[in-house]
């Protein structure tokens, strides 16, 4: 039995995404960010009360990058398009990837801090905001060089790591325009029309409430 924890346009999108392109059954527990994941229950699973939060056959899991590793470890067959075991000429690249998709994440959650959670503008900062916008358009440019003549991040086509990436390039649309990155830009869209990524997008509103949020005036 598969069990996801998971907050709408979170990271766990990565795990629902990918659980909906392999195909599996799978029970979906979904929470407001707040209270709900900072119950003792909750807590018992995931330390941080964060998600995502996997659970299978007993086992407990976090992080997105361990349970993708996991689910194509685990689901062989039906991950057998989407994983690059080792030993496959494309299993560095695979790896690196996967775990570029937090380095790019990084810059998404704290521009959605600034701009979103942090809802008072006495709260927030136009220096870090700006800073950290810039650092995310420096990380979006190193995806957009491998872009160019592929359809996906690697040579012999979908896999996992899209499904990891791609939410991180979900979510850094909201705060800088994909148009300066045209291969990126392409890769989003081949993404975005997947039937599995449309299944793992929120049917009520999620927290971003407008398509996008500029830096404020007086540091554009
Ligand atoms: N590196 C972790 C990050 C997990 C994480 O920070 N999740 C955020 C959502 S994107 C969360 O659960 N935040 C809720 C909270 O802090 O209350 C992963 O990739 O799984």
């Amino acid at each position: 039995m598969l069990v996801l924890h998971h907050c709408h346009e979170s990271r766990s999108m990565r795990s629902l995404w990918l659980l909906n392109e392999l195909g599996l059954d799978f029970d979906l527990r979904i929470y407001p960010f707040g209270p709900e994941l900072r119950t003792p229950e909750y807590l018992a699973k995931h330390p941080l009360g964060r998600v995502p939060c996997l659970e299978h056959d007993g086992r407990i899991l976090f992080e997105t990058g361990a349970i993708t590793e996991y689910l194509c470890e685990t689901f062989v067959q039906e991950a057998a398009h989407l994983f690059r075991a080792p030993g496959d000429p494309e299993r560095a690249e695979w790896l690196q990837w996967l775990h570029f998709a937090e380095t790019v994440a990084v810059h998404g959650a704290s521009l959605t801090q600034q701009h979103v959670v942090l809802f008072e503008d006495s709260m927030r900062s136009p220096v870090i905001m700006k800073l950290e916008r810039r650092r995310l358009e420096k990380a979006l440019e190193v995806l957009d060089n491998p872009l160019a003549g592929r359809e996906y991040l690697l040579k012999t086509g979908f896999s996992a790591v899209d499904t990891n990436v791609g939410y991180s390039v979900h979510i850094a649309r909201f705060f800088t325009p994909l148009e300066a990155f045209p291969n990126l830009l392409a890769y989003y869209e081949r993404l975005a029309s997947r039937p599995a990524f449309l299944a793992s997008l929120p049917q009520s509103p999620s927290i971003y409430q407008k398509p996008f949020y500029d830096l404020p005036e007086q540091q554009t």
